[in-house]
């Protein structure tokens, strides 16, 4: 195993590699570079290191022949790669002299990278942590997905209210990627099946070129690089020069345009109707070349195909991959001539499943009509997948029903092990969606709770915590994180106390100088920084946080001397561009925050700041900021969330529910140091259940209803009593995610949350207690679990 050695990477060498890329590669002298230009050599000179221990990585998993494991996920939240490359690579002082000695200001040329953001949210970013950790572990492995053009939209606030516009990673140089053209494989959708003599043939109706792109993803000290190999979508011919010829420009590049669409832009999350079609053919598309690869690349090392999960294992994260079953026993059968059965056991041996939801609207389906018309041999070989799981467990459950095919049944069925992602998750993925299938293949579900990766979500993007850390510890928790238990015996020491304290405080004067600068905004950096940063939507509940936001407004503008605990609340994420509710609910929180914002009486008090397109690097900036995380969740919803391990890891304690991780993250920092508020999951079912719930809960609650009325009656909307009437409505008559409910639980924890906080020691003890007990939730746990449980695959360390 190679390892950099950052001895012999020195300020010297480095600046000597950025100025010799600066000329070759960019063909720029230092009197006319750029800040891109600068950027750009300093991450063609970090490139070269990574391409070292990437070879040698590849070397040994070829020579021998490990077992590797392949994550099929149609989303990677990377965001900025130079920042992992550095501090992976421990060369995080050395460039900073490289870049300062060469007249640049070290942290203004990384920040000039543009996110990498091919994802929606936690799923996508769970799997940047994964890549992250696969490699620091030495598990020979490769992350397969799309290589959108344009990543999760821009997210831009007109009045208060979200505009969506393209975002475009790729217009800039994309140096971290190595384009494959001999690695190319077609790709068919269309057409129909003919069967001959028993045997069956798909002939396409429409074909398009998947072609690779590999960016090296180094782990931890560099000992290891796997493979991110992102599929672009590319006409299968060239363009048609006979229509050209007849002046038909148009005509002519059609069949281009069509196969780029395929690889254009990051599908929209939460949204059921739009461009199906589209998006079908995005998960066949990586799905059919990811496999394509895996099985040349097997045969290539000689084992034969009955071998198969001896040597592979793949991982649909998810059910966007889920064609990954049928497709598989196509190549099998269609392909390499094996028979129908024996192919679906052996897919089913290789392939395992990811649950990440168990909101039905997220649970894909497709219509029989479209699915079969565009994949007509997928749509027979599952009716054989599912003749043969008939055959094994009789007809309880189906795949296909009442005209759908249902891909989280067909994820299921085609897999050998199935996992949620927390805990809790794990229980109602037992209880509620896949009851059926639980009782029929027991044993096959198993819960793998998520985790994040220490070294971009306290290293890297914590310096000043990190300090205090390896200041205390000594160095090498970044690895194994458990090490922070260590912590535990300083808890009480008052130097130890200090020194975070300062920590926390200088992360919020570089929040609130970035927000200035960036955003135009002032924050009070006295206040609490009370932080809910995810995506927008409903069972997140950011209109129960506004409301308790209005209700507080309230109560000390009806008592301004009382005392307070000024807090700043932030808010940070995207909707839906389709999710009109979410979209009112963004709108909401602006539209209090300039009221808010503006009360003479009340501003230094209470603060609400919104800034727009939350993304990645953002978060970097906010989770070391804050004080206080929001995970207020209608219990039973949120699947695990890992933006909840995030903050409480970099020192801020939760206000929270008992749903996906929370559950786990409050018995390990301890019930004292985390604020329960609200229903549990089986009480959420039963007050759904009574009558009229939501307008009890609202007539009993005279906060509540205050706030309600204020909204309704225009004031924080210039008069206008019509503009959260949707919002209102959904509140009073429908209220499916119970926030009428839980509104006096969460009002009376916030005020707990007050007074602890106005105990400044006691708080800094509790955001502390919270660094030293959340080493459990790394990724690299929850790889090691994989691997362990589900991949058999082992380190090659
Ligand atoms: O497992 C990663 C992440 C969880 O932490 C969140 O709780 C969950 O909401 C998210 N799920 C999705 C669902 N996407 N689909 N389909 O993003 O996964």
């Amino acid at each position: 195993m190679l390892q950099i050695n950052p001895e012999t990477v020195t300020p010297d060498s480095l600046r000597t590699d950025i100025e010799k890329h600066l000329k070759f590669s960019l063909g720029k002298d230092a009197a006319h570079a750029s800040l891109y230009d600068w950027r750009i050599a300093l991450s063609l000179t970090l490139r070269d290191r990574v391409v070292e221990p990437w070879f040698a990585s590849t070397r040994q998993t070829y020579e021998g022949k490990h077992k590797r494991v392949y994550y099929l996920s149609m989303e990677f939240l990377i965001g900025r790669l130079i920042e992992d490359v550095i501090i992976n690579l421990d060369l995080e002082e050395n460039a900073r002299v490289a870049m300062n000695a060469l007249g640049q200001d070290y942290h203004a040329v990384v920040a000039d990278e543009p996110d990498a953001a091919l994802g929606n949210g936690g799923l996508g970013r769970l799997a940047a942590c994964f890549m992250d950790s696969l490699s620091t572990l030495a598990i020979p492995a490769y992350g397969y997905g799309i290589r959108y053009e344009h990543g999760l939209f821009e997210q831009h606030f007109e009045n208060g209210q979200q505009m969506e516009s393209a975002e475009a990673w790729l217009e800039q140089r994309h140096v971290w990627e190595f384009e494959r053209p001999e690695v190319a494989y077609p790709i068919h959708f269309g057409g129909h099946v003919r069967t001959e003599n028993g045997q069956a043939s798909w002939e396409p109706g429409e074909t398009v070129v998947a072609s690779a792109h590999d960016t090296p993803t180094v782990g931890w000290q560099g000992k290891w690089a796997n493979t991110l190999r992102l599929w672009a979508a590319k006409p299968a011919a060239l363009f048609d020069l006979e229509s050209f010829n007849r002046g038909d420009y148009i005509g002519a590049s059609v069949a281009e345009s069509l196969a780029r669409t395929i690889s254009r832009v990051l599908y929209p999350d939460d949204t059921t109707e739009v461009g199906k079609e589209l998006r079908l053919k995005q998960e066949y598309f990586f799905t059919a070349a990811s496999l394509q690869d895996i099985l040349r690349r097997f045969l290539s090392e000689g084992h034969a195909l009955a071998t198969l999960p001896d040597h592979v294992a793949i991982q649909l994260n998810d059910t966007h991959p889920a064609i990954a079953g049928p497709e598989l026993v196509r190549l099998l059968v269609d392909v390499h001539s094996l028979e129908m059965e024996p192919a679906i056991e052996l897919a089913r041996a290789t392939l395992n499943y990811t649950n990440h939801t168990l909101l039905p609207e997220a649970l894909e389906r497709w219509s029989e009509g479209l699915f079969s018309r565009i994949l007509p041999r997928h749509y027979q070989i599952i009716q054989h997948i599912e003749a043969a799981h008939f055959e094994r467990v009789g007809t309880q459950v189906r795949i296909i029903e009442d005209g759908n095919v249902k891909m989280g049944e067909l994820a299921f069925i085609m897999a050998s092990h199935v996992n949620g992602v927390s805990a809790l998750h794990s229980d109602l993925v037992k209880e509620t969606v896949f009851a059926d299938l639980n009782a029929l293949y027991p044993g096959r579900i198993l819960n793998q709770t998520n985790g994040v990766t220490p070294r971009r979500w306290l290293h890297a993007c914590n310096p000043a915590l990190r300090r205090v850390i390896t200041d205390t510890i000594g160095t090498g928790w970044q690895d194994d994180l458990e090490r922070l238990s260590e912590l535990e015996p300083n808890l009480d020491d008052t130097g130890f106390l200090d020194a975070y304290d300062t920590a926390k405080r200088s992360n919020k004067q570089r929040l609130a100088q970035w927000l200035k600068a960036e955003h135009g905004m002032s924050l009070n950096t006295d206040a609490m920084f009370d932080v809910q940063i995810k995506r927008i939507h409903e069972y997140k509940r950011q209109h129960l946080n506004i409301l308790e936001t209005i209700a507080l407004w309230n109560d000390i503008r009806a008592n301004p001397d009382g005392d307070w605990t000024p807090r700043v609340k932030i808010f940070g994420g995207k909707a839906a561009p389709g999710y009109v509710l979410a979209k009112s609910i963004i709108r909401l929180i602006n539209d209090v925050a300039k009221t808010l914002n503006q009360d003479p009486v009340t501003r230094d008090l209470l603060q609400v700041v919104y800034p727009e397109n939350y993304n990645v690097s953002m978060a970097e900036l906010l989770i070391p900021a804050s004080d206080l995380s929001e995970q207020i969740s209608t219990a039973g919803k949120e699947a695990s969330g890992t933006g909840n391990m995030k903050l409480s890891l970099n020192g801020s304690p939760t206000i929270g529910t008992l749903d996906g991780a929370n559950v786990e993250i409050r018995d390990h920092v301890g019930e004292e140091n985390f604020f329960l508020f609200g229903l549990t999951a089986s009480e959420v079912e039963a007050r759904r259940a009574e009558h009229a719930y939501a307008r009890n809960a609202i007539k009993y609650s005279p906060r509540l209803s205050m706030a309600l009325e204020q909204i309704a009656a225009g004031e924080f909307s210039g008069g206008d009593k019509t503009r959260y009437q949707d919002v209102l409505t959904n509140l009073y008559d429908h209220d499916y995610f119970l926030v009428t409910c839980d509104f006096d639980s969460y009002f009376d924890a916030q005020r707990r949350v007050d007074a602890a906080y106005r105990d400044q020691r006691g708080w800094t003890r509790k955001a502390a207690t919270n660094t030293a007990r959340m080493g459990w939730f790394s990724s690299d746990r929850t790889i090691r679990g994989y691997a362990e449980e589900i991949w058999n695959a082992p380190s090659v360390r």
